[in-house]
């Protein structure tokens, strides 16, 4: 009682003492005494967007230097590739803003955007168009979209409904196409025809058609139409035992299929581009779903990962994912995909559940192997700060081969800062890719640990110093893709990728929000959140687990 009057006769003083404290930290860390990280994130995403408004409105490709514009190729109508993609970025801007200019500017985008959904966004276009692509980050957008507008009361949230499901019917009727209901690459989304990859022996990427699950099954939950559902999870029973994907391959996957045996083609096994997702989207559907078979099926394929692919770097030890050009028994290639660095995050949710980490520990299932995940978050996450932090721009290549102290043939391959990895020529650009933010967004949550927020502030900086484009004689500017992060002068590409907006800047936005409960919502792989669903709705709507997997 003493105490608590103490403290009370003191309170003023305490929370002066206490904001002086923060606002120096705050200063330290961020060196800006202007705008928090949050408004800072905010203007440049505003910066984009309102140079995307003013010069390619409409338009799915924008090359920021030359101004050109157009749209997908194969295709003169727009998908909305920019627009669709960035909506639940802005209506989470929207919705956490203390800044009264940049809400309304927030607000003015959206209805815009909703606007032009409504009313010349029309899916039933002449062309062949990727299926995975468009399911990531159109249906993805359209359903995140939705889900925002109707939790924060903005606009007219049916709008977004009905193109989601417009969209998902012209995309599910490739599950039908082919004779193990794996899909082909592509479809014509006017006149359903699906089309097989043009190269690869018309293979498709594994993590393609096993990336389509938590869209679909959102859909069937929002629409009660099990159809969706059904479709997708059906790819993985003809995957996984025609395979024997559990005891051949340990959980891991070669990343081409071919779609008409469902066996795979190649041998070729790598977290990186045309694999990774297929690991994302076990844990994930877990996650929203609540289906324990995919829980078990992420465990093994995480300790064949574990098993086979984990190695270290010299001379720092840094802990990377390296690949098996020629399966699980040949020798592991030290090369790392930026696109690897997801799985820090990925991970770390897989650990926890996503409750902190210390609460985590506490749980009756926190187990010696939950630890061991934990550990290799932690130390691939660094890996990738490591990446941005071991070049001169402060920005990671696309591609980098760790040193591995074997013969490699590194004579024209750039080495970094400190020795732990070289960079091939044609590997040097960056697309502002967000992996590696996204993996410091899931452990900053976790952990509370300041150092993430560190790294992430620094990335983002160098980001704004390197890839920003300022117009002569105007104050407009934006953000654009780099050919080469390594040698400098930094040089640009002229060409400004979607998941800039949907993903980079708002896993950078929502690292620093104090709000974020990762039990509650799961972000698809193009960082489109959808909420946890409710088992009581799962159960009355009879959505659940279809298959079984031997
Ligand atoms: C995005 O389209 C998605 O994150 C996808 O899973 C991988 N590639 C890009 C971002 O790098």
């Amino acid at each position: 009682m003493k105490l608590k009057n103490s403290i009370f006769n003191y309170g003023w003083q305490i929370k002066f003492i206490v904001s002086l404290l923060t606002a120096f930290i705050g200063y330290k860390l961020f060196n800006n005494p202007q705008y928090s990280p949050k408004q800072e994130i905010e203007l440049t995403f505003l910066e984009t967007w309102a140079d995307y408004e003013l010069n390619a409105w409409g338009y799915d490709i924008y090359s920021p230097i030359s101004h050109d514009r157009r749209n997908m190729p194969h295709s003169n109508e727009p998908m909305g590739w920019i627009i669709v993609d960035s909506i639940d970025t802005m209506m989470i801007m929207y919705n956490k803003t203390d800044n009264i200019h940049s809400k309304a500017q927030f607000l003015k985008s959206i209805l815009k955007s909703q606007n032009w959904v409504e009313n010349t966004l029309n899916y039933d276009i002449d062309a062949e168009i990727n299926i995975f692509e468009t399911t990531i980050r159109m249906l993805g957008g359209l359903l995140s979209a939705y889900y925002y507008s109707e939790e924060f009361d903005i606009g007219n949230s049916t709008v977004y409904l009905k193109k989601a499901i417009d969209l998902a019917d012209r995309l599910a009727i490739s599950f039908d196409q082919s004779p193990s209901g794996i899909p082909y690459s592509s479809i014509n989304l006017h006149t359903g025809k699906s089309v097989k990859n043009h190269i690869d022996n018309g293979a498709s990427s594994t993590a393609e058609f096993t990336t389509l699950q938590l869209e679909m099954k959102y859909l069937s939950y929002l629409t009660n139409n099990s159809t969706y559902w059904k479709y997708s999870e059906a790819v993985y029973k003809p995957l996984y035992e025609n395979n024997n994907i559990l005891e051949k391959y340990d959980g891991l996957v070669p990343i081409y299929t071919n779609p008409d045996t469902s066996l795979f083609f190649g041998e070729n096994i790598r977290l990186g581009s045309r694999g990774d997702s297929f690991y994302e989207y076990l844990l994930k559907q877990y996650l929203l779903t609540h289906e324990t078979l995919y829980y078990n099926l992420y465990r093994t394929s995480i300790r064949g990962i574990k098993k086979h692919l984990v190695s270290k770097s010299s001379p720092n030890g840094l802990v990377y994912i390296g690949e098996k050009e020629h399966g699980i028994h040949g020798p592991l290639s030290p090369k790392m995909d930026h696109l690897v660095c997801f799985l820090g995050g990925l991970l770390a949710m897989g650990a926890t559940n996503g409750l902190n980490i210390n609460d985590a520990q506490n749980q009756a299932w926190w187990d010696a192997e939950r630890q061991d995940d934990w550990k290799l978050a932690e130390d691939l996450t660094y890996t990738c700060y490591q990446m941005y932090d071991q070049t001169p721009s402060g920005l990671a290549p696309e591609i980098v081969v760790f040193n591995n102290f074997t013969n490699l043939n590194t004579h024209n391959w750039w080495k970094s800062l400190r020795g732990d990895f070289y960079v091939k020529p044609l590997d040097k650009h960056n697309l502002q890719r967000p992996e590696t933010v996204e993996s410091l967004m899931f452990l900053y949550h976790l952990t509370k640990d300041e150092k993430y927020r560190k790294w992430g502030w620094e990335i983002f900086e160098n980001f704004r110093k390197h890839t920003k484009v300022q117009y002569e004689g105007s104050n407009s500017c934006t953000y654009t893709s780099l050919k080469n992060c390594i040698d400098l002068p930094i040089e640009k590409s002229d060409n400004i990728e979607s998941f800039w907006l949907a993903e980079t800047l708002k896993y950078l936005y929502l690292l620093f929000d104090d709000d974020v409960d990762l039990t509650q919502i799961v972000f698809n792989t193009e960082a489109h959140p959808f909420p946890v669903m409710n088992k009581t709705i799962l159960q009355k709507s009879g959505l659940g687990t279809g298959i079984s997997i031997h």
